[in-house]
């Protein structure tokens, strides 16, 4: 775990705990050990210490904070082996490459120099995982660095790169990636030195006079930013010690507050949420193939089919990993516009500072436009973008069977529509599949990859091993209505207007999603992505019941015997779409406006709704909102499990955290029903039911009632889950 050896008067400690080199028990042990021998050698005048493989080391082990901890021989805790570290008198130099992250950070700041190569990262991210750095990391930091930057370091848990590190003091030098080698030559040079003025703990906290209004912006921002979270207060509240009290007192404190955010349900589930969106990429299907049996096709070039806001934003998520992108579009205008969309979104971030004017130049210059599928024969790969129509859709993967070569991957964007259906206009239905990516596409981090009943495993591969390149979190599922995040959504949205039906308000429905942690409600994300979209779906569904010659009234509450609310289409009827008309759910100050006003008119118009259908309208608790929006999606979820949709319950809760805004910090939705109480679910399901029997998303899922029995933690509902399908 840690091999030691001395190259002349250096002893080189490295540490080798694939992947990450993360801090096992064994790891700590290793450390201390290593120290003390090198301290005892008389031959040693200087020790580095690296790390074997890409990083440095990475933190702590993530799994040894709920499962079994390993026994240690050595006695010193992680804080105890640092302060050893920090106390000898035979100098210690850090040499960091990839990165030191968490732990890490605190073992190169317990060391007496910190070098690393110019690509490498640090940073405290614990916060993010529900914790805080707990072996010196609130204390020695704000030493090194001066309190402002640690404070915005530790509670936002960002990583920064080394000369942004450098800047701030944090490393001394950037050296060349030779980082063991140079890692030698400087300790070599630093022999001599004092150590006085090298061991952080002695120091006095930067930036100490500026203290409280520090405190209080990083308060606020935190406020702001992560609602919810108790991580990032407790973290704060740990720096904070830092200019209150001693080294050693702030020290207790830090391990005081560690304590409790480390037995805390929120840092369970983010530690959970952690390990489920490094599972999702590694998809398995059972009974037909897994990530590490099929070899991904590798993708040069690709195409986008469609140049609106979602086609331009995958574009600029392929451009992005520098992949060479041809925009397709039917008409010169739409072209030029999408085109123009991805100039104004890269100047942006040139503006921003995110990326300097030849990086932008540079990944511009990997887009080319056609108005012609002609020039989509040599394309390894083809993402379909354009608005939710199935003989649109169809015609178009028709043209591109012909055009494209035969290996070449198809792919629909579609977020609802069937992609068998799509998939059966090609003569390779094996290489088609569904590619739903999420607004705005060059950001939003989930893939949600739908494979047909066609689809080959070589395929399914290929779009999760693209998924990972162009920085999303891939998530294989199956091919039904809406697949699994729109589906659940369904039950959310269609229950969150029957709130407003029987006496609900749409702010009202929303602040509960919002106190939730759900960062935007119903109704507001509905204006938001604008009610016509919704609409247009609607009204293809309507027509194919009129063509099977069932009419379809306007005003009906019941489709096929199924509870509906047209409210949405009589919004739209009125041209209420949204943020866009400058009215929707809500009034704004002007089309385009972001900020949602509550508006006398829907309340009128629900009033009326209501009379017009004899509803009495009633005051409704926020528990019930609450249950009448969640319990419905997450038994969704479970019926999704059941149809086989989604495989592992940590793919559902991987796609509603990264698709839906879903907070993080109670693991998702499936993650959050096994801490309410799967029997408490299942019987609230069963009440509801009763009470709305049109509703078929109230129906209890036989996979919840039957785990409901068992009480089986998460990790072990693959069991039931396989043996259904
Ligand atoms: N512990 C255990 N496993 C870890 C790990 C860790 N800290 N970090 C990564 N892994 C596993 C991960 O599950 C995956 O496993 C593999 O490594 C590759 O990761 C004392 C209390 C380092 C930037 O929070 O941010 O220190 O899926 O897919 O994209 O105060 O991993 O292959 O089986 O993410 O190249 C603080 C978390 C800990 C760092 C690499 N440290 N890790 O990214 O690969 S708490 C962190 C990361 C702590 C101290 C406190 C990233 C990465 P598998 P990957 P990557």
């Amino acid at each position: 775990m840690v091999d030691y050896r001395r190259e002349g008067n250096v002893a080189i400690l490295t540490v080798n705990n694939p992947p990450v080199n993360a801090i096992s028990t064994r790891v700590k042990d290793g450390i201390y050990e290593c120290i003390s021998r090198a301290k005892n050698d008389t031959k040693v005048s200087v020790i580095v210490i690296h790390g074997h493989g890409k990083h440095f080391i990475a933190g702590a082990d993530i799994h040894g904070f709920s499962g079994q901890r390993e026994s240690s021989k050595v006695v010193a805790t992680l804080p105890e082996v640092i302060a050893f570290m920090e106390a000898s008198n035979k100098p210690i130099v850090a040499a960091i490459h990839g990165t030191a992250l968490g732990g890490g950070l605190e073992i190169a700041m317990g060391c007496h120099y910190r070098i690393a190569t110019k690509s490498a990262r640090v940073g405290q991210p614990e916060v993010l995982i529900g914790i805080l750095p707990g072996a010196g990391g609130t204390q020695r930091l704000p030493r090194l660095c001066g309190l402002g930057p640690a404070l915005d370091l530790i509670s936002t848990g960002r990583h920064i790169k080394a000369p942004q590190a450098l800047k701030l003091g944090i490393i001394d030098k950037i050296v060349s990636d030779d980082i063991l080698k140079e890692g030698i030559a400087f300790a070599k040079a630093v022999i001599d030195k004092p150590l006085n003025g090298r061991r952080i703990s002695t120091l006095p906290v930067k930036d100490a006079e500026n203290a409280e209004q520090l405190i209080s912006a990083a308060n606020a921002s935190v406020r702001k930013r992560q609602r919810g979270m108790m991580a990032p207060i407790w973290n704060i509240k740990a720096v904070a010690e830092s200019i209150k009290l001693p080294f050693d007192e702030a020290m207790e404190k830090e391990a005081e507050y560690f304590t409790v955010l480390v037995t805390s349900s929120q840092a369970r589930a983010l530690q959970y949420a952690f390990f489920s969106e490094r599972l999702a990429p590694k998809w398995e299907v059972p009974g037909v193939a897994s990530y590490n049996t099929v070899k991904p096709m590798n993708i040069k070039t690709a195409a986008v089919i469609g140049a609106g806001t979602m086609g331009t934003g995958i574009a600029m998520a392929l451009l992005n990993a520098r992949i060479p992108v041809t925009l397709v579009e039917q008409n010169k205008q739409f072209l030029e516009k999408g085109v123009k969309m991805i100039q104004d979104l890269y100047a942006g971030s040139v503006r921003l500072g995110k990326l300097t004017a030849d990086q932008a130049k540079y990944l511009l210059s990997n887009l080319k436009t056609s108005l012609s599928y002609d020039d989509l024969s040599t394309v390894d790969c083809v993402i379909e973008a354009v608005y939710e129509n199935m003989a649109l859709k169809k015609e178009i993967f028709a043209k591109l069977d012909n055009a494209c070569k035969p290996s070449a991957v198809l792919c629909s964007n579609t977020s609802s529509l069937d992609i068998d259906e799509i998939a059966s206009a090609t003569k390779r239905p094996d290489k088609v599949i569904g590619t739903h990516f999420f607004v705005p596409a060059y950001y939003m981090r989930l893939l949600e990859n739908v494979r047909g009943k066609l689809t080959s495993p070589e395929t399914i591969a290929t779009v999760q091993s693209l998924g990972v390149r162009i920085g999303k979190i891939p998530v294989v599922v199956g091919n039904c209505d809406s697949f699994v995040g729109n589906r659940m959504l369904g039950t959310y949205t269609s229950e969150a207007q029957f709130l407003l039906e029987e006496g609900a308000l749409p702010h009202e429905v929303d602040s509960v999603i919002k106190d939730f942690g759900i960062p935007i409600g119903a109704f507001e994300v509905s204006d938001l992505s604008g009610l016509d979209i919704g609409w247009r779906i609607r009204k293809e569904r309507y027509e194919k019941l009129e063509k099977s010659g069932k009419k379809h009234d306007p005003n009906a509450r019941f489709i096929n015997g199924e509870r509906f609310s047209p409210l949405g289409d009589t919004l739209c009827e009125k041209g209420r779409f949204g943020r866009k008309t400058g009215m929707g759910w809500y009034r704004y100050e002007k089309p385009g406006a972001k900020e949602p006003f509550i508006d006398a008119e829907i309340t009128t118009l629900l009033e009326d709704y209501s009379k017009k259908h004899n509803i009495t309208r009633r005051k409704i608790s926020p528990q019930e909102i609450f249950e009448r929006c969640f319990y419905p999606l997450i038994n969704e979820g479970f019926k999704v499990l059941e149809d086989g949709i989604a495989t592992r319950p940590e793919d559902i809760d991987v796609i509603w955290i990264n698709g839906y805004g879903w907070p993080k910090y109670t693991g998702g939705p499936m993650y959050y029903a096994n801490q309410i109480g799967l029997d408490k679910i299942y019987d609230t399901m069963c009440y509801y039911y009763e009470q709305h029997p049109t509703s078929s998303h109230w129906r209890p899922s036989a996979l919840l009632r039957d785990l409901a029995k068992q009480q089986l933690p998460i990790s072990q509902w693959g069991k039931q889950v396989a043996s259904r399908l």
